[in-house]
């Protein structure tokens, strides 16, 4: 299942109670809203790679492998490509690591590419900001599907989403840091996201499936209000 250039939520499944992100992933197949699942290393690591599958049997919806990838091209290919075959529409890589390890997980084949090019967190600033205009350019030329964007930076998202997409508009742009690292709905997807990622907002609320629709909305009600 490819992901489509659209705006929604990707639900970021950190969590480590196995039973919880299968019972949310259930939640979800019904949720109004567009949803994709992302499923990080905390996760993974108690549940094996075995959770890609369960989840997306689970839920219906596409699933991205959050491994962060940031290794030679042999050894960046072998992890993604069991995160492929595990049942992965997407896996995400670094960007900083260069273009031969992007082509190399790129020429598997089996599914999207996804690379990081700035991060939200202060430390990103010390030595990825002031090389993120270079990633984000070779990326664009990489032939790779999504980049990554930091949500928590709107004016970094505007500049960096211009350049990805100057070289390729089919590229999409994926923006975490919404609520808990303090950006709001919306904030990346009037900039020129297409997607947020919202993580500990949805699974520690009290009603996540609740949460992941209200998010939704709000983010849609922003467009609404730019357009
Ligand atoms: O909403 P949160 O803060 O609980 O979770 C944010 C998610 O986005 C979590 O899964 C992080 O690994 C991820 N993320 C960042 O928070 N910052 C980044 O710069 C990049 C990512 C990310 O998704 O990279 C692919």
């Amino acid at each position: 299942m490819r992901l489509k250039k659209e705006k929604g939520i990707i639900v970021a499944f950190d969590m480590e109670d196995t039973e919880f992100a299968l019972e949310l992933a259930r939640d979800l197949r019904g949720a109004r809203g567009n949803f994709v699942i992302k499923v990080g290393r905390p996760l993974e690591m108690q549940a094996g790679i075995g959770i890609l599958a369960q989840i997306k049997d689970a839920s219906g919806l596409p699933i991205i492998y959050d491994g962060k990838i940031a290794d030679i091209p042999y050894i960046s290919q072998r992890i993604a490509s069991s995160a492929y075959d595990a049942g992965a529409d997407a896996v995400i890589l670094h960007g900083f690591v260069g273009s031969d390890v992007i082509k190399a997980v790129k020429a598997l084949g089996k599914g999207d590419v996804i690379a990081v090019v700035e991060m939200t967190h202060p430390g990103s600033d010390e030595f990825i900001q002031p090389a993120a205009e270079r990633i984000a350019m070779m990326l664009a030329r990489t032939g790779l599907e999504g980049v990554v964007l930091p949500a928590t930076k709107p004016e970094r998202v505007k500049n960096l989403a211009r350049i990805v997409q100057r070289e390729n508009a089919y590229i999409y742009i994926i923006a975490p840091g919404i609520k808990t690292q303090g950006a709001s709905p919306g904030d990346a997807i009037v900039n020129g996201a297409d997607y947020e990622v919202v993580g500990r907002a949805i699974y520690n609320a009290e009603e996540p499936k609740l949460a992941a629709e209200t998010i939704y909305s709000e983010v849609m009600d922003r467009l609404d209000d730019v357009e």
